[in-house]
């Protein structure tokens, strides 16, 4: 009954974790009956975005289409998930004001890992790839990533489950009237 829509905004590295922790997030509201829908690379990198690649300029472009279609998500009262390296401030704080201008709520979750670990996690290859120069701009290699300075949640990946990830999340939803 007149639940609010909200968006919440991972941002990390390649293999940080936050689509793992994301699919946990939208399965345990969605379990809950709380509509909840996923935006994340499957979907929009093969979809709307397929025209864009891993410059600053078109990271900068993914994040801001991104940003919009969260947007009318939220503002359809669901609550939309991203799940986006998103490694420019500037382009999140975009993403932000857009929904505060809406008066949406706009939440950033840090999925937080030493690029070391990330690196040793590699599921994909794609560092290895990175360091063997058969990708270029491969964030945290040799593309910038620019960690939240004030992200309303902040899970360190390697240190927390996803289970007690997903209950932080919840945890603050709650505190904040949002559930
Ligand atoms: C970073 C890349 C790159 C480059 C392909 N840099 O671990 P993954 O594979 O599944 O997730 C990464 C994904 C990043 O896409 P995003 O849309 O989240 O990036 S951004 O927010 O910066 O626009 C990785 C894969 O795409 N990938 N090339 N050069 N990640």
């Amino acid at each position: 009954l007149g639940r609010k829509g909200l968006t919440l905004w991972f941002t990390g590295l390649s293999a940080s974790g936050k689509s793992t922790l994301a699919s946990a997030l939208e399965q345990h509201l969605v379990s809950l009956k709380i509509a909840a829908y996923r935006l994340d690379g499957d979907n929009i990198r093969f979809g709307l975005n397929k025209n864009l690649g891993f410059s600053d300029a078109d990271r900068t472009e993914n994040i801001r289409r991104i940003g919009e279609v969260a947007k009318l998500f939220a503002d359809s009262t669901v609550i939309a998930i991203t799940s986006f390296i998103s490694p420019f401030r500037a382009d999140r704080d975009s993403a932000r004001a857009l929904h505060e201008a809406a008066g949406i709520p706009f939440i950033e979750v840090f999925a937080d890992v030493p690029i070391e670990v990330a690196e040793q996690r590699d599921p994909k290859g794609l560092y290895k790839k990175a360091r063997e120069g058969l990708i270029k701009d491969f964030t945290g290699i040799s593309s910038p990533y620019e960690a939240p300075e004030k992200a309303e949640i902040h899970i360190r990946t390697d240190l927390v489950s996803v289970e007690d990830g997903v209950r932080k999340i919840v945890a603050y939803l709650e505190e904040k009237g949002l559930l």
